[in-house]
Parts: C-alpha cells; structure tokens; sequence
C-alpha cells in the first residue's frame, strides 16, 4: 500500500503538493470541482479540474441509458483517484448536484474500469449534459454491468464522494 501510494503522489502533482502542504487538501489547478471526505489520508479533498486532469486519463466508448449510440467518453479512473487519495473501505458515497446520493460498493472500481468522465466525444461535459463529472461504468464491455443496480450508481453532475 505504501509504496504504491507514494507512486501515486509522484505522478499526481498537484495532489502530492496539496498533501504536502497540510489541511485541507485545496484544489491548487482552477475551481472546485469535487470534494472527498472520509476514510482517506490526509484530510478532505477538494479538487479542481487540473486535479482531475492530472491523473491518467483512460478513454472508451459505451452506449449508455440515456444518450444515443455510443459516445467516447474520457476521464480518470475511479480507482487511481481512490488510491493516490489513500481511501480505504468498503464503500463510496457518491453525491450530486440535486443531492441524488448512492452507495457504491468499493469492489467496482477495481473490478470494472469505471471513470469520472470529463468528456464526452471529446467535449468537456457541463453540467447542462450530465458534467462535469459523469461516473460512467464500461457497460458494453460487461454483461452484467447491463442491470438498474449498475445504472443507478452513474451519477452525473457529481460533487462529491465520501469513504466508508
Ligand atoms: N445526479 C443524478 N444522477 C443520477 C440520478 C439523479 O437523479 N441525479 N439518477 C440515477 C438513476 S436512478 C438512474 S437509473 C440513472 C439514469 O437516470 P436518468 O434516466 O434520470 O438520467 O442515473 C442515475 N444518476
Ligand atoms: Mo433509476
């Protein structure tokens, strides 16, 4: 855990910065985007958009339940942002803007390569269509992500995470 977490920190300036200097952690690249709270280290997050786009962006395409075809969406990894964070437990909160609140079970992240897009065919997504932040879950790769339960933890317009 040690190890990689540091590893994290290398490849993510601006968080290792934010670590660095104390609490809390700012968002040091451009507004507020997303605060994280909980079981992490080093107090609550709060990342901008330079954050986001720091860590490794991983792209691909998947219909979805509420666009048509299958656009290309691009975005951090859930579980790279989980990790530079140091989060540890079962579950993740996810919040958004209207304060639609859903439990995700940890696991999904590290068994799907489920993203926080900030795009979407190459267009930053606003808060008009589903952004800036749209958890999307890789649903065509996977049969069985193709259910309501899995559906219901693609939060669009997301503000915040909380570990437990
Ligand atoms: N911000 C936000 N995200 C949300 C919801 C919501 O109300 N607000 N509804 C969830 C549910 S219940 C489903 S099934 C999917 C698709 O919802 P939609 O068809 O209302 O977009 O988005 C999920 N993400
Ligand atoms: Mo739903």
């Amino acid at each position: 855990m040690a190890p990689k977490l540091l590893h994290m920190r290398m490849i993510v300036p601006f968080l290792a910065a934010a670590l660095a200097v104390g609490q809390p952690q700012t968002a040091l690249g451009g507004p507020p985007l997303l605060t994280v709270t909980g079981s992490i280290h080093g107090g609550d997050a709060v990342l901008s958009r330079g954050d986001l786009k720091a860590l490794p962006q991983h792209r691909f395409a998947t219909s979805t339940t509420v666009t048509d075809g299958t656009p290309n969406f691009s975005g951090f990894l859930m579980r790279e942002l989980l990790e530079a964070l140091g989060a540890e437990g079962e579950t993740v909160v996810a919040v958004a803007a209207n304060d639609y609140r859903i439990e995700i079970p940890m696991a999904d992240f590290g068994d799907f390569d489920v993203i926080g897009a900030l795009s979407m065919d190459g267009v930053r997504l606003s808060p008009r269509d589903k952004g800036p932040i749209w958890i999307v879950y890789p649903r065509d790769d996977h049969p069985q992500l193709q259910d309501i339960r899995y559906d219901t933890r693609w939060v669009w317009q997301l503000i915040a995470l909380h570990v437990q």
